[in-house]
């Protein structure tokens, strides 16, 4: 638990009957309210500056708040913001390590001491539910204080080397490369900046945080919670806008020593290649999922159909590690798919400021119409078991609401069953054996997540053994595949859902925004 809080929000909370946790975040909904609406600049160098024109976020819960006015950077402003990380870099990476984890556990301290502005402005911005969004502000804290702590832990990654004669002395040192350009999505607004951000920062580097069009007032508010905590000017600035002209100025651009990304397969591997083209700079991705969850015939139903709905729909199945496909054991496919109805009715969709409800809007208009385009190619080539409406009645006629949906009977390969569509859409096929379900779950592009529920060691084993994923789960009701822990479950994406081989959330990330200078001195 964080220091001074009674309690900890984390995405496996199943709930709280603690009037503080409702009271506090009711309270900051209605001073979220109050304040939004308001225009805002770009940080670069510390500093507010204007950009090329304006953009408005409307609240996808209802289209009628206006969230804010943001600017939109344009190439000569990332690269103003490129220059400034740069400057800003020969103090940051000279400042003694322990200092540097001091201001940024500062900023950790702010974020968890503003958790429920930061938990309401998220719902109001991007449609979170309380436990979502008040889970989203205390991992960010958290990322930051894992990534502090893995400096510590290693001494500020400097350590003697051997010698191969007497008068030799060899030192490592793993050294900061410089201004990463940090491009994070919408759907973990706060958690995904800082994480990524607090990866490059600890160690020395400088940022430039490029937030989602679609959640820029949450990126901001963390910007000024890390400020507020001591960074210098220039270590972490803030670009927001469309992602067209800042991604063509941090891939062109020989000052971005490097990138971490987390959003689309189709936009990370475009930087990759083109940040790469010129000379190989680190490009870190950590992109999507067509994550599966395998019920075998020694399956608790209990825990699976909880496990599953949960992450299929929590927060609209809006998470690179949602369980988009279930395969399940024909033995119980008859009850599972029965209860998980049942259990999918009682999953209330609206207003995610409501207490009750479980299931906020999708993102915007556009998710809207892709969800409405695989449900009719649902309805086509497969069965709709639930779901499948847009909700327009009262005041859900102002926002993206629809139902949580389950689909059986797609054939293999069907796109619905291949692309990721990140939706509340799941996808159900029955199957004859374990076996035969490691084989579906494996035959995807994707390994990011995965889940199992069996109640046979020897199963849970032979699935963590051949299940092709980074992130692998075993009867976990509070979510099959969704709801990794810094410090407790690190978040690797094989295959094509990232290009590390190590996650964030675990201890081998802080490395990776490091490279090593050995020195060796003869006496
Ligand atoms: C993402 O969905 O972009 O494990 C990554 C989880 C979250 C995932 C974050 N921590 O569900």
């Amino acid at each position: 638990m964080s220091r001074g809080q009674d309690f900890k929000i984390t995405y496996s909370t199943l709930g709280s009957s603690a009037a503080a946790v409702h009271d506090g975040f009711e309270q900051a909904v209605a001073a979220a309210l109050a304040a939004l609406g308001g225009s805002h600049s770009l940080w670069i160098g510390g500093r507010e500056r204007q950009g090329a024109g304006e953009f408005e976020v409307r609240s996808p819960v209802d289209r009628r708040l206006l969230v804010g006015r943001f600017q939109v950077a344009g190439r000569g402003e990332v690269a103003a913001a490129i220059a400034a990380a740069g400057d800003a870099f020969e103090d940051w990476r000279r400042v003694p390590w322990p200092e540097r984890l001091a201001i940024l556990r500062r900023g950790a301290d702010r974020i968890s001491a503003r958790r429920f502005e930061l938990a309401a402005l998220m719902s109001l911005e991007v449609g979170k539910t309380r436990f979502e969004a008040l889970a989203d502000a205390e991992e960010a804290a958290d990322l930051i204080r894992y990534y502090c702590q893995q400096l510590e832990e290693a001494a500020g990654f400097e350590r003697p080397m051997g010698r191969l004669a007497d008068n030799e002395r060899t030192r490592d040192v793993l050294r900061p490369y410089g201004v990463w350009a940090v491009i994070s999505p919408f759907n973990f607004p706060v958690a995904l900046a800082a994480g990524m951000a607090a990866g490059a920062l600890v160690g020395g580097n400088t940022v430039v945080l490029k937030p989602a069009s679609a959640a820029p007032a949450s990126a901001l508010e963390l910007y000024r919670l890390l400020v507020e905590g001591g960074l210098p000017d220039g270590v972490l600035n803030l670009v927001t806008g469309a992602g067209g002209p800042v991604g063509e100025e941090v891939v062109t651009n020989p000052g971005v020593a490097g990138i971490v990304f987390t959003g689309s397969r189709a936009v990370g591997f475009e930087l990759h290649r083109r940040f790469n083209a010129a000379r190989p700079r680190p490009c870190h991705l950590e992109l999507g999922g067509k994550n599966a969850a395998l019920v075998t015939a020694r399956a608790d139903l209990d825990k699976a159909v909880e496990g599953v709905a949960r992450s299929a729909f929590g927060f609209g199945g809006q998470k690179c590690s949602a369980c988009s496909r279930v395969y399940v054991d024909r033995s119980l496919a008859e009850p599972f798919r029965a209860r998980l109805v049942a259990r999918m009715g009682e999953l209330a969709v609206g207003d995610p400021r409501d207490r009750e409800v479980f299931l906020g809007p999708v993102i915007d208009e556009a998710a809207v119409a892709r969800y409405e385009r695989a449900i009719a190619a649902a309805r086509r080539d497969g069965r709709l078991l639930a779901g499948g409406e847009r909700l327009t009645d009262g005041d859900r006629a102002h926002g993206c609401y629809v139902t949580p949906a389950l689909v059986d009977g797609l054939p293999d390969g069907h796109e619905l069953v291949t692309e990721e569509l990140f939706l509340p859409i799941l996808c159900l096929r029955e199957v004859d054996s374990l076996a035969a379900a490691l084989e579906l779950a494996n035959a995807s592009d994707y390994g990011l997540t995965a889940g199992i529920f069996s109640e046979e060691p020897a199963e849970v084993e032979t699935f963590f053994d051949r299940i092709e994923a980074g992130v692998a789960y075993a009867n976990r009701a509070s979510g099959a595949t969704t709801g990794a822990w810094p410090g407790v479950n690190p978040f690797c994406g094989w295959k094509a859902s990232g290009s590390t081989g190590k996650g964030g959330c675990g201890p081998y990330y802080v490395q990776q925004f490091l490279r090593e200078q050995s020195r060796t001195v003869m006496e």
